[in-house]
């Protein structure tokens, strides 16, 4: 293995490196306004391009200026190769197809790995590597990875371009797909490049779709040099650095360092009939319905309330000079899941999704449309499934994979909230934790305060879905719905989670919810979707001190007329059950949290272990 990757090369040899390749890089991406002089010194990107470059024996290099004219080549040149199929241009303009290889549909957790120097720091909810041993191992993968293929340079910007909340970083990939996905996801190109200059302050990630074999597929975070390393696969979240590895699994180590919150979670603003607005923080799994929550749509019955939109998967936040946690979603797009999308369901992403937007193995109908599994209408008499083999209704496989996608510019969704490129993003009143439980979990419920609220996150648990290989259904602990990406040890991030309500005289309430209780012959309990707005309405009027609620031993749940439930078919004894407390079942449960506190020893905060006890005392008294 070449050590160029290995470590920073010498000052000298790497000028000599760098300094022809970097003319060769500004030549390419001609966008740059280079004075003459200017040539003689690589910039830190383009150095590590041509470090980059040495290892991985691209055949070209190509800087990506995030162009329209250059995503129209992109989508062409794949196109030609077979990469993408070219959807119904009539109904789906701009619209196209990408099947993936059928062992690369999904996050990869058992092949992600944080390396840090010290394993206790990447903790027991992290696979880990030491570095040294890591860059080995997949060094030798990467070596002559890119040879007969171009290497995307992909500079893009995590949050609006002119916010102060805002991070660089820099994707080298030899994927088209992941480049013009990138461009979807992300403010990529020149504006990156930009605001960059000449500084060395962006997170690295290399990428490469070497053999796409599992046996060769790592995705590696090196939080403390800021860097990336995801080779074997196509797939979003493996492979669109911008989103699971930088903003939550680095951006996580980068917030705890440099004190501010990047998470797994929507963001939306509530406008109430009087004209209030109220912005809402939501903490959900993958696959959980947070594209749906954060462009909700009030039902006929919820005259004069609206949903704006401002995120819906990832939040970053920090401390605003008035006391109050200010949020910026980082992400330009939505890569939401595409089965049990539909009308009902959704509808603003409905009209987000019908132009320029890449979908990811759904079915292909004969008209050239897209299909999965919950889309309005009847199925197809006939189409090709995600693999592109024939299907029909009577198929025992489904048509579209369960973690099928589609990756759409966010610009495009009707319930887009004007304020959500606001630099300093928006202010948050409330935030939801909220997993998919069939029992015990209350409809909602809310914390005494916030270091109770930290212990409401800090329990979650839900049950796996299809965004990731494995068991689909099993209850996982799944603290603030960031097991898979919070980048160091979950100990000292819930101790993270509690320094910052220390800081904040404004601290946001926080809530507890849970829209998937389910009967014992398995029908939900409460309808979900549009409605879940009559419980968000709870939240608002308690956030502004405007209804009372009981004081129970896990929290504060509502009053029986607190959820407004006219018109709904909800019985009164389902009611009942969403806010029934199980004693015995949540003594179960405390057991079960605390075997999970066990795992991060010391590192665990005392805080979290005096609430756990205080919660067995108050179900005990
Ligand atoms: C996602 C995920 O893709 O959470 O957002 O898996
Ligand atoms: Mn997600």
């Amino acid at each position: 293995m070449s050590s160029v990757l290995l470590q920073d090369l010498t000052p000298v040899l790497s000028l000599t490196i760098s300094s022809l390749g970097a003319r060769t890089a500004r030549i390419r991406h001609c966008f740059r306004d280079c004075p003459r002089e200017d040539l003689a010194m690589p910039t830190p990107v383009e150095q590590w391009v041509n470090q980059v470059a040495q290892v991985t024996r691209p055949k070209n290099i190509s800087w990506c200026d995030g162009s329209a004219a250059e995503y129209q080549r992109l989508i062409q040149e794949m196109l030609a190769t077979g990469t993408l199929i070219e959807l119904n241009q009539k109904e789906y303009p701009g619209c196209y197809l990408h099947r993936s290889d059928p062992s690369d549909v999904a996050r990869t957790e058992h092949l992600t790995f944080v390396c840090t120097s010290k394993q206790e720091d990447a903790g027991p909810n992290n696979n880990w590597m030491p570095p040294a041993e890591a860059k080995e191992k997949v060094g030798a993968l990467f070596s002559g990875a890119m040879k007969d293929r171009t290497m995307y340079v992909v500079p893009y910007i995590m949050g609006p371009v002119n916010s102060p909340y805002s991070q660089i970083g820099v994707e080298i990939t030899d994927s088209p797909y992941v480049a013009v996905n990138m461009r979807i996801m992300t403010r990529m190109g020149k504006a990156a490049l930009d605001r960059l200059g000449a500084s060395d302050n962006y997170v690295k990630g290399l990428h490469s779709l070497g053999d796409l074999s599992p046996e060769r597929r790592f995705i590696l975070h090196f939080p403390e040099e800021r860097l990336i390393w995801s080779i074997g696969s196509g797939y979003g979240g493996n492979a669109l650095l911008g989103k699971k590895c930088f903003a939550l699994r680095l951006g996580s180590a980068m917030a705890r360092e440099e004190g501010w919150l990047a998470e797994h979670m929507l963001i939306l603003g509530i406008e109430e009939p009087s004209g209030r607005t109220t912005y809402v923080a939501a903490a959900f799994p993958s696959a959980c319905g947070k594209t749906n929550m954060a462009m909700l749509v009030p039902p006929a019955s919820q005259k004069g309330y609206k949903v704006w939109t401002v995120g819906e998967d990832i939040a970053w936040m920090n401390v605003g000079a008035d006391g109050r946690l200010w949020a910026i979603n980082p992400e330009a797009g939505f890569f939401g899941v595409a089965p049990g999308t539909n009308l009902h369901t959704n509808p603003n992403v409905m009209a987000t999704i019908r132009q320029n937007t890449i979908f990811t193995n759904v079915a292909l109908t004969p008209h050239d449309t897209p299909y999965w599994e919950g889309l309005d209408g009847p199925p197809p008499h006939e189409a090709l499934d995600w693999q592109g083999k024939p299907w029909t209704p009577d198929s025992v496989t489904k048509a579209a994979h369960p973690n099928s996608r589609f990756t759409t510019p966010a610009s495009q969704c009707p319930s887009m909230s004007a304020e959500w490129e606001n630099p300093q993003g928006v202010p948050i009143s409330a935030m939801l934790f909220g997993g998919r439980r069939a029992n015990l979990i209350p409809l909602v419920y809310q914390s005494f305060n916030w270091q109770h609220g930290v212990f409401l996150g800090a329990t979650m648990a839900s049950e796996t879905t299809a965004a990731a290989t494995g068991k689909v259904g099993v209850v996982r602990r799944d603290p603030m719905a960031m097991l898979p990406f919070c980048g160091y040890n979950m100990g000292d991030y819930f101790g993270h989670w509690l320094r910052m309500g220390q800081r904040l005289s404004q601290p946001p309430q926080i809530f507890r919810v849970n829209w998937f209780r389910m009967t014992s012959e398995g029908k939900y309990l409460w309808p979900g979707f549009g409605e879940n707005l009559r419980v968000l309405r709870w939240v608002l009027a308690r956030v502004h001190g405007e209804v009372g609620a009981a004081e129970t031993p896990i929290g504060y749940l509502p009053h029986p007329t607190g959820i407004d439930v006219t018109g709904l078919d909800v019985s009164p004894e389902a009611l009942k059950e969403l806010f029934a407390v199980d004693r015995p079942g949540w003594m179960e449960a405390v057991a079960g949290q605390q075997e999970f506190f066990t795992k991060f020893g010391d590192h665990l905060p005392k805080e979290i272990w005096q609430e756990s006890e205080a919660l067995a005392r108050r179900l005990q008294a």
